[in-house]
């Protein structure tokens, strides 16, 4: 029985990898901020009482900015596969917050990797990259497009990408980047563009909320469904050889788009709600992220299967669940053709 560490287990890719792994009868240890209040929301349905004899989840208070626990960490549980997904992932407050940035998304990383090294475990490791950090660089991007990072995460991405690189080279860490572009599920973080147009979309259809305010329209992202992406995690693990591999599924849609798709699924008219608020904006914008996939497929037989108007489908039915509404249905039956049998929440 193989054991995982996850570093960031209580965001959206956290806990889609969390259950991923535990029906694959993995025993799964989370690094968890401590707060004041609980926070576990997206995790709470695979709770296990660690009293328990049979249990395979385990949390730990911990912090990115905190090396020595991460190095004690390693020494208790001797984890044979780390999933690092730990960040402050949110670019637009990375440009209020760069200094915490670059400390916990680009620090963090190599305070990972020194807990490994010190401590001597042999491990496997999964850093999450980003598509953030081709930036200015024109699409489709690939595993060979030069970064041109346009924010502090970006930044913070690049450095945390380098530094997994130099660990492979230098200590001979089986260390994987895996860039990922956008990926977006029900358990998406609310104030990120594709959950907070859904969850308006619900709310205003039931008359709580009349007005979206949005940044950026224009932006064009390659928009995927986030338990495909952690599925492929696993899979770069499982290598003969680390590799870094780009991820997404090589569509590009904007902003709008995605208005337009969640509003018109719904039977809302997107025109008569969203309305421009500069706060949203960003001082310096990445215009247009498509992927270029074509060496994940030929090397892992990996390509996306749920697809723009899919994903708006998936995550729109379950805002309206959610709120208590009559759903249209589409995504939820994309979402039970798809292949997705370990899942046991949306
Ligand atoms: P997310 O929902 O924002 O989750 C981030 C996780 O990091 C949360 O569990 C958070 O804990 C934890 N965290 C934040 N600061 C921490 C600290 N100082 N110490 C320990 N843990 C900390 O992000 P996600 O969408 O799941 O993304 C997972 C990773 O992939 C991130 O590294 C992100 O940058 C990267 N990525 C995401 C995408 C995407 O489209 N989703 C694309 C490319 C790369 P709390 O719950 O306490 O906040
Ligand atoms: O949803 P977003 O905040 O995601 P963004 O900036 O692309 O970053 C996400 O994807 C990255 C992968 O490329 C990850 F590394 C990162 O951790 C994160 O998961 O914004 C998407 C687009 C941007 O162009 C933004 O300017 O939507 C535009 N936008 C327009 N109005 C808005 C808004 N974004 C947000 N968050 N809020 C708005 O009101």
């Amino acid at each position: 029985m193989k054991v995982a560490l996850i570093t960031g287990i209580t965001g959206q890719d956290g806990s889609y990898l969390a259950e991923f792994l535990l029906a694959k009868a993995y025993t799964v240890h989370g690094l968890v901020r401590r707060a004041s209040t609980f926070h576990t929301d997206r995790i709470d349905h695979l709770y296990q009482d660690p009293h328990d004899s049979k249990a395979r989840l385990f949390l730990h208070y911990g912090d990115l900015a905190d090396s020595g626990q991460l190095t004690n960490l390693f020494y208790e549980v001797k984890p044979d596969e780390v999933y690092h997904l730990g960040a402050q992932s949110h670019v637009r407050v990375s440009f209020d917050m760069p200094d915490y940035t670059g400390d916990v998304t680009g620090l963090g990383t190599v305070r990972l990797l020194e807990a490994i090294r010190k401590s001597g475990v042999r491990c496997r490791l999964y850093q999450a990259s980003s598509s953030e950090m081709f930036g200015a660089a024109p699409a489709p991007q690939s595993e060979t497009t030069p970064f041109q990072p346009r924010s502090p995460y970006a930044a913070a991405k690049v450095y945390a990408h380098w530094m997994v690189r130099n660990y492979r080279e230098g200590y001979g860490l089986f260390a994987c980047n895996g860039i990922l572009f956008n990926h977006e599920s029900p358990r998406r973080g609310e104030t990120f563009v594709t959950r907070k147009i859904t969850r308006a979309v619900a709310a205003i259809k039931a008359g709580r909320q009349q007005t979206l305010y949005l940044g950026n329209l224009d932006a064009r992202r390659d928009w995927g469904y986030a338990p495909e992406y952690v599925e492929l995690m696993w899979r770069m693990l499982q290598m003969t050889a680390p590799q870094d591999f780009v991820f997404g599924t090589g569509e590009t849609h904007s902003v709008r788009e995605f208005v337009e798709a969640a509003f018109g699924y719904a039977g809302l008219d997107w025109r008569e709600h969203v309305k421009l608020d500069q706060r949203y904006l960003r001082p310096t914008e990445v215009e247009l992220l498509k992927a270029d996939p074509s060496n994940v497929k030929r090397q892992l037989g990996w390509e996306a299967h749920v697809r723009f108007a899919d994903l708006v489908r998936i995550m729109v039915d379950a805002e309206l669940e959610t709120a208590g509404l009559p759903a249209p249905g589409e995504g939820k039956r994309a979402f039970d053709a798809g292949r997705f049998g370990w899942l046991r929440r949306p």
